[in-house]
């Protein structure tokens, strides 16, 4: 793919767009990236939702997730399904329910720190949420063998949990919103994700 292609596409994932365009409607906390958007209105709405069809997924896995938890990963999920700028970071894979996956997409330190902070009060069972769940209620339950844990033991630090929860999805740095060098979850206005995939595009050649 030529480079400035890929400052502009959707991975080839499970309920991704085929092409990045204007969205008028995203719901709530995917609302900013309605001007250029790898989601559909319905999947930004869905993305709010405990369980929902996009991949069934249980936050409530060891009881009830908290409130100021799950924002986090209702941002992840607006992030993952909406940003139109992961373009360096797409990687073929083998998987039977996406082409596609992000690996190492450089997170900025202030959206995993606020991710892992809080969380720290909740329970999970695994360190990789991808595989190795229970799905045969329909939704993903603990395994057998995986017992319900302190969020901080699973994950000692932000690092750990940002960089295993979604299998290497993201690759933890020190960098801060205001470098230009790092993505961010949580923005409002103009998504400054783009001039991080420029800067990054640009490195490479
Ligand atoms: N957020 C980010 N940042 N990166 C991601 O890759 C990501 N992926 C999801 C949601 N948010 C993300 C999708 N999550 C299964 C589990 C979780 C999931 C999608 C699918 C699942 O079906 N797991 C099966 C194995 C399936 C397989 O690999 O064939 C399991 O055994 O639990």
């Amino acid at each position: 793919t030529l480079s400035l292609e890929k400052l502009n596409m959707c991975m080839d994932a499970k309920h991704h767009k085929t092409q990045p365009g204007v969205e008028g409607q995203l719901y709530q906390q995917c609302f900013p990236w309605k001007d250029n958007a790898c989601c559909t209105a319905n999947t930004s709405a869905e993305a709010h939702d405990d369980s929902s069809y996009l991949y069934n997924f249980n936050w409530n896995h060891c009881g009830t997730m908290s409130a100021k938890c799950k924002k986090h990963f209702v941002q992840d999920t607006c992030f993952y399904e909406c940003s139109p700028h992961l373009g360096p970071w797409i990687q073929p894979v083998d998987q039977s329910w996406r082409k596609e996956r992000i690996l190492d997409v450089p997170l900025c330190k202030e959206d995993c720190h606020t991710w892992w902070d809080d969380c720290k009060d909740d329970l999970t069972c695994k360190t990789d949420w991808h595989s190795g769940w229970d799905w045969k209620s329909g939704i993903n339950q603990c395994p057998q063998n995986a017992h319900c844990k302190k969020w901080t033991e699973v994950y000692p630090t932000a690092k750990s949990m940002c960089e295993q929860i979604w299998s290497k999805s993201y690759l933890y740095t020190e960098l801060t919103k205001e470098s230009g060098k790092c993505m961010q979850l949580w923005f409002t206005g103009t998504n400054p994700n783009k001039k991080v995939a420029e800067y990054y595009l640009n490195k490479g050649c």
